[in-house]
């Protein structure tokens, strides 16, 4: 593993429900242009949940009683900080959901495709994602790590796996 000097903290939401999970198309900042939860920088006095809530909020419109699910540790060469994700779910929310200037949100399957929904779109997604997100739609607790290459599209080294109870 490449050592490290120092993180900093992230979030990142998902909501599920009815087979169906909520993902935002980043339209700016770290990962334009891929589909991912929604989150960001946890704000110096925050606590991870409350700037899930806030982040939640603030790219999708909406409210959530989110559960902290899992932890990612990511590294990428030539950044001074690695990247600690705290991970979260909720299966419910309150609001409308609606497009900000960062998130374009919208809803996949998380099985087969259907008539509305297409399957969740690992193709256009961060690499790691693929091995931790059966783990959240299995209702598990999970962690991670990986280092990416420079251009943080490929992962050098990685470990997923579902925490132990
Ligand atoms: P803002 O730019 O919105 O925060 N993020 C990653 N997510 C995954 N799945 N894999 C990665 O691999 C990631 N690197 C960053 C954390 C950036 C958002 O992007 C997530 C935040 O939710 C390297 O402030």
């Amino acid at each position: 593993w490449t050592a490290y000097e120092k993180t900093k903290q992230y979030t990142n939401a998902f909501i599920l429900q009815d087979g169906k999970i909520l993902l935002g198309y980043k339209k700016r900042g770290i990962g334009e242009g891929l589909w991912n939860g929604f989150g960001g920088k946890v704000e110096p006095g925050e606590t991870p949940a409350q700037a899930a809530v806030r982040e939640l909020k603030e790219e999708a419109g909406i409210e959530a009683p989110l559960r902290e699910c899992g932890t990612l540790f990511f590294h990428v060469p030539g950044l001074e900080n690695a990247f600690d994700i705290r991970l979260f779910v909720a299966n419910e929310y309150s609001g409308e959901i609606i497009e900000t200037d960062e998130m374009r949100p919208r809803w996949f399957s998380t099985g087969d495709a259907t008539a509305d929904l297409e399957p969740i779109p690992y193709a256009k997604m961060w690499a790691d994602d693929v091995y931790w997100i059966p783990h959240l739609l299995a209702g598990e607790k999970f962690a991670g790590r990986a280092d990416f290459t420079a251009d943080s599209n490929t992962m050098t080294k990685y470990w997923f796996g579902k925490e132990v109870e």
